[in-house]
């Protein structure tokens, strides 16, 4: 039985995680081999995100809460990963918002298609079959911008979807891709911590795919990607690309 916990960085997320959480745990009965763990790092929500979980780990005993200070999706996900290595060992690790727009009935084929050889499942918003409904033009226009320019500019491997926030790692590379990401000074931060981790991942020759998700509207709430995101994101691209050169053949 291989054990996963799915981390979840929640900022003001009470209302969606009340509903969220039961349906995470509910795809407990699709998963034969794997035991299902749920972590959502917290940090200081003034709506009462933590006291909604607080609640549901009574009824969902695999249900953890991690609470710190507001530095960043990044820095939320730094501190879950380290936190479920240390009290949970897991050997597989899920990345997910707490919004719904991430689907968890699609975490039972991130699941099973995360095994060997394959080291990251990314549940892809731009692979064929995937989609993202709820977007404007222009964002989706931008999200898939930042995949073509970690490719063409930064000259990293093509991947449909570097940015997207669902995905499944062996944890174990995922531990060693945070420090390697450290070493390197690449954004770790905010936002752009998720597309330095899947980077650092194919410079170290990693197996990553990529699966279709419908990417659906944000329940509730409002989203936390600001302006500072795509800066620290634009800066990244820089070191990157060094880092892909000093890498990666010449093609
Ligand atoms: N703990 C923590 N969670 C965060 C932080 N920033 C974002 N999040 C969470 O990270 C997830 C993704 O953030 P969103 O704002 O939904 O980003 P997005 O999905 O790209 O943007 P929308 O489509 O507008 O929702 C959500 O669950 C947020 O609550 C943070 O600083 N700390
Ligand atoms: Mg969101």
């Amino acid at each position: 039985m291989r054990r996963c916990c799915v981390v979840l960085p929640a900022y003001c997320e009470a209302r969606p995680l009340a509903t969220l959480l039961p349906a995470l745990f509910a795809q407990q009965a699709r998963l034969a081999d794997c035991e299902l763990w749920a972590l959502v790092v917290d940090d200081g929500s003034p709506d009462g995100t933590a006291l909604v979980v607080e609640e549901l780990i009574a009824a969902h005993p695999r249900l953890r809460l991690l609470e710190g200070a507001k530095r960043g999706l990044g820095d939320a996900y730094q501190r879950g990963f380290a936190h479920a290595r240390a009290s949970l060992a897991p050997e597989l690790l899920v990345q997910m918002d707490a919004d719904w727009q991430h689907d968890p009935a699609a975490l039972p084929e991130l699941i099973a298609a995360c095994r060997p050889p394959v080291d990251i499942v990314i549940g892809s918003r731009f692979a064929p079959g995937g989609a993202t409904p709820a977007f404007s033009a222009r964002r989706r226009a931008t999200s898939r911008l930042g995949s073509r320019l970690l490719h063409e500019w930064a000259g990293l491997p093509r991947l449909a979807d570097y940015t997207s926030g669902f995905r499944c790692l062996r944890a174990e590379l995922a531990w060693q891709l945070v420090e390697r990401c450290r070493q390197d000074g690449l954004a770790r931060r905010g936002y752009a911590f998720q597309s330095s981790l899947i980077a650092e991942a194919l410079l170290g020759g990693a197996q990553v795919i990529e699966i279709p998700i419908v990417f659906g509207a944000r329940r509730h709430g409002q989203s936390k990607l600001g302006a500072g995101d795509y800066w620290e994101f634009a800066r990244n691209l820089g070191r990157l690309r060094r880092r892909a050169r000093a890498q990666l053949p010449a093609q």
